[in-house]
């Protein structure tokens, strides 16, 4: 008798029509079959799948470059489609299910003719945890299929481990024509299904990452009474007493999470492991605290500026090649030593590269080597810093939650917010400059919540509430901060020198869990006092301090009018705890 899951791709296959149909396996040998196989086809588009790259330098490592049209999330082409258009939220493009798949179905019609359909049973999470989710993508993009099974948990075993059963997440996926008109990346959370065409971006192309393991799986977690985040997952580990303090880190896209994910500490007496640079599944465990796993099994990182200076761990990484092959996507090529190059790797540029689309590099030109969302995809495996619980089935217990942006102005380097529904306030407020990750204008400030404005897959009113609720069930919850480590002098200079020094602002974090610091009330939360900061080695004058700790009134003002635009979208759906801590901070600046 034909399984759910047969009969699923079945019934895709005859709507795609491809030439062949493939079930991936998930053995090293298919990988390498699969790559020789990118290396000399042709895929619809300019350029070749993968090229192979100097594996002494980065060991099993490929290049891919895309068609140029196709390099980052695009968020007006991604829809979210519920019933109801209330319930996708302002905070997403709407469209009714019936209509949207009656669309995508006509270009999904016939889409994959002269090519294979790829199927790809995956496991979002480790497959012993009781929070991970098993999936089906389907694809017709070799490099999604190399990229899944860095990315994901793949292969046979999960499709034994289905069954019969009908309970796992669906993503069918084409590249279709890779034509931006034809591009759409369709959400049903009620059918546990996603729909993509037309691009081999990550973010569009990989379903078990945002598409799933954000905006259907946040879903997921309303229905069931967990989060799923926008988070990266480290641990601290005090080297004297050998105890370990889990920390999740919420950030906008290209905002400095993976460097943080491995940041290696300025401040002796600690170690940093890594067990998540992006997504992270948080459940209230059965002691009443939060407990995070990763569901992913790789990193999909952004390329420039990622040196030895700035993350050495994933450079190492990056050329270990250890586990699964590692790809580099839209870096530039040094033809010399036939490795990848970008923007922040070396110092100097090498003498002769080809940018990210293959064309011969002159430094006069003015233009830029690698695009500045080209990325890698590597096993998280690689990882020197990974942590010995990134396979841990339970997760890890979380103390403290940090959320970030990216802000010039405005926002102090850290602040800590009164309590668990005060944390959920601030972060619902977030602003971040916007950045490469996503098409659109580059450096504006817009409000994305928890991080999660392009990734929560429903009406963001009723996610603050859910917030609310979890932290209802804690019994020890996590404390919650805020920080800013893109501040600016007027020069328009980083005022902040981040990086290695940011673990200063995650000490002072450490203390105030455990209570071993005070700190002075503001009105916008707790702020370190300065003598409590350990600055030493730091050569920072009193008036930049001054600076990156002062809550202008002006500013705030403004502020607060920019939250007030925000909150006004989502009308008496808003939770009232919600405007009545927005109505005090208007108080407190007026
Ligand atoms: C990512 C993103 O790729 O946030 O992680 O865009
Ligand atoms: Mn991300």
């Amino acid at each position: 008798m034909t399984t759910a899951v047969e009969k699923w791709v079945e019934e895709q296959a005859a709507l795609t029509k491809p030439d062949k149909i493939y079930w991936v396996q998930g053995t090293e040998d298919e990988m390498r079959e699969l790559t020789k196989i990118g290396m000399t086809t042709e895929r619809t588009g300019p350029h070749q799948t993968f090229r192979e790259l100097n594996h002494q330098a980065f060991t099993n490592s490929y290049l891919h470059r895309s068609h140029p049209n196709d390099v980052a999330r695009t968020e007006q082409l991604t829809f979210v489609c519920t019933p109801a258009k209330d319930d996708a939220g302002p905070n997403n493009n709407w469209m009714e299910p019936k209509e949207a798949k009656t669309m995508v179905s006509s270009l999904f019609d016939g889409c994959m003719k002269g090519r294979t359909l790829y199927v790809i049973p995956y496991m979002m999470g480790h497959p012993d945890s009781p929070y991970a989710k098993p999936c089906i993508q389907i694809t017709d993009s070799i490099y999604v299929v190399v990229s899944m099974y860095i990315m994901t948990r793949a292969g046979k075993k999960i499709l034994d481990r289905i069954g019969r059963s009908d309970k796992f997440v669906k993503g069918l996926h084409s590249i279709g024509e890779l034509d931006p008109s034809k591009r759409y990346i369709m959400h049903f959370p009620q059918e546990d299904l996603v729909m993509s065409i037309g691009s081999g971006y990550g973010g569009n192309a990989l379903l078990g990452k945002k598409c799933f393991s954000l905006r259907i799986a946040s879903y997921q977690g309303h229905n069931e009474g967990w989060l799923a985040e926008h988070m990266i997952i480290m641990g601290v580990e005090d080297k004297k007493t050998g105890e370990t303090m889990y920390i999740l880190g919420s950030f906008p896209s290209a905002c400095g999470k993976t460097n943080l994910a491995m940041i290696d500490p300025i401040l002796e007496g600690y170690n940093v492991t890594t067990l998540g640079d992006d997504i992270a599944w948080i459940n209230v465990g059965p002691d009443g605290r939060l407990y995070a796993i990763n569901p992913e099994n790789g990193f999909f990182g952004v390329a420039p500026g990622t040196g030895d200076k700035t993350n050495p761990q994933m450079i190492k990484t990056l050329k270990a090649g250890k586990f699964y092959p590692t790809l580099f996507t839209n870096t530039g090529l040094d033809t010399d030593t036939n490795s990848p190059w970008w923007e922040g790797l070396t110092d100097v540029a090498p003498a002769h590269l080809l940018d990210w689309q293959g064309n011969p590099w002159e430094a006069a030109s003015g233009k830029v080597v690698a695009h500045p969302n080209s990325r890698f995809t590597v096993a998280a495996h690689n990882c020197p810093t990974l942590s010995n619980e990134f396979d841990n089935p339970k997760g890890v217990p979380i103390s403290a939650i940090l959320f970030g942006g990216r802000r010039s102005d405005t926002v102090p380097l850290v602040c800590e917010s009164f309590d668990w529904n005060h944390g959920v306030f601030k972060a619902s407020s977030l602003g971040s400059e916007t950045t490469t990750a996503a098409a659109g204008q580059v450096g504006v400030v817009r409000r994305d919540p928890m991080a999660m404005l392009p990734f929560c897959g429903y009406n963001m009113a009723d996610y603050f509430r859910h917030w609310t609720n979890v932290g209802g069930k804690l019994k020890n919850p996590p404390k919650i901060f805020f920080v800013n480590w893109f501040k600016k002098n007027a020069q328009g200079k980083f005022i902040w020198p981040g990086f290695r020094d940011n673990f200063r602002v995650i000490k002072w974090m450490m203390d105030r869990v455990k209570g071993t610091v005070s700190a002075r009330q503001t009105p916008i939360g707790f702020m370190p006092n300065i003598a409590d900061l350990n600055l030493k080695g730091l050569d920072i004058s009193k008036e930049t301090l001054d600076v990156l700790f002062e809550v202008k009134n002006d500013q705030w003002k403004k502020e607060i009018e920019g939250i007030e635009n925000f909150y006004g979208q989502f009308g008496d759906r808003m939770p009232k705890e919600m405007t009545k801590y927005l109505a005090d901070l208007k108080k407190n600046f007026s």
